[in-house]
């Protein structure tokens, strides 16, 4: 089953439950190697959400800016590379979506504990801006906000589940989005928070 959100924009509810015990298991081996960290913003702002990356390039903010970045600034080492599922999830859903042949280089790992949210934003910072995004939602259930082309465009409301995969690409894919804060519960997968994964292509 699979929802429109937009012309481009599609959730694929479910799609990523056959994946989740691979999915885990590949993020607990790449947390092992680049621990989950809260960023500061350009603004000088801590995020709220706990973050870390695998692929060739991760996202990193800090006082100087946004930028993608082969290596780990905390170990200054390269990030750990995709786990096979990962790659396999990711191409699957892209293809499910109507984006055959996708080949993401980065991939963000977002952990939201209880009371986290991600306020509304635009991901501008890959140079590829038609490339699909693809993002897997594990564990607690939140609510994402999908918005229009400006910041103070009407924003739809879009409850997101475990092992739902949503895909944004073309048109859809600077959209502005945001997530609300997470309610508190305990999900037999993750425990007590949401994980997504977010994949995209950067070069
Ligand atoms: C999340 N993460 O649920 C979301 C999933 C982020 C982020 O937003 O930047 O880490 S990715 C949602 C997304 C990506 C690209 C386009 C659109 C949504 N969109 O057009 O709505 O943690
Ligand atoms: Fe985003």
């Amino acid at each position: 089953r699979s929802t429109a959100l937009g012309p481009q924009a599609r959730v694929l509810h479910g799609f990523a439950l056959p994946f989740a015990e691979a999915l885990l298991a590949g993020i607990d081996a790449v947390l092992a190697a680049a621990p989950l960290r809260h960023l500061v913003t350009p603004g000088g702002h801590v995020m709220q959400v706990a973050m870390s990356n695998c692929g060739r390039f991760g996202w990193c903010s800090d006082r100087r800016g946004y930028r993608y970045d082969p290596n780990d600034p905390q170990t200054a080492r390269p990030w750990p590379a995709f786990p096979p599922a990962f790659l396999a999830l990711a191409g699957e859903a892209a293809e499910a979506a109507g984006f055959p042949g996708y080949r993401p280089d980065a991939c963000l790992l977002n952990r939201y504990a209880p009371g986290t949210r991600l306020s509304l934003h635009q991901d501008r910072d890959e140079d590829d801006r038609v490339a699909p995004i693809v993002s897997v939602s594990l564990g607690l259930p939140a609510t994402f906000l999908f918005g229009g082309f400006a910041r103070g465009d009407k924003t739809v409301r879009v409850p997101l589940m475990h092992g739902d995969v949503v895909v944004w690409g073309g048109a859809d894919r600077m959209r502005f989005h945001g997530v609300l804060p997470v309610s508190p519960g305990l999900h037999p997968a993750t425990g007590e928070c949401r994980l997504n994964l977010t994949f995209r292509k950067v070069r």
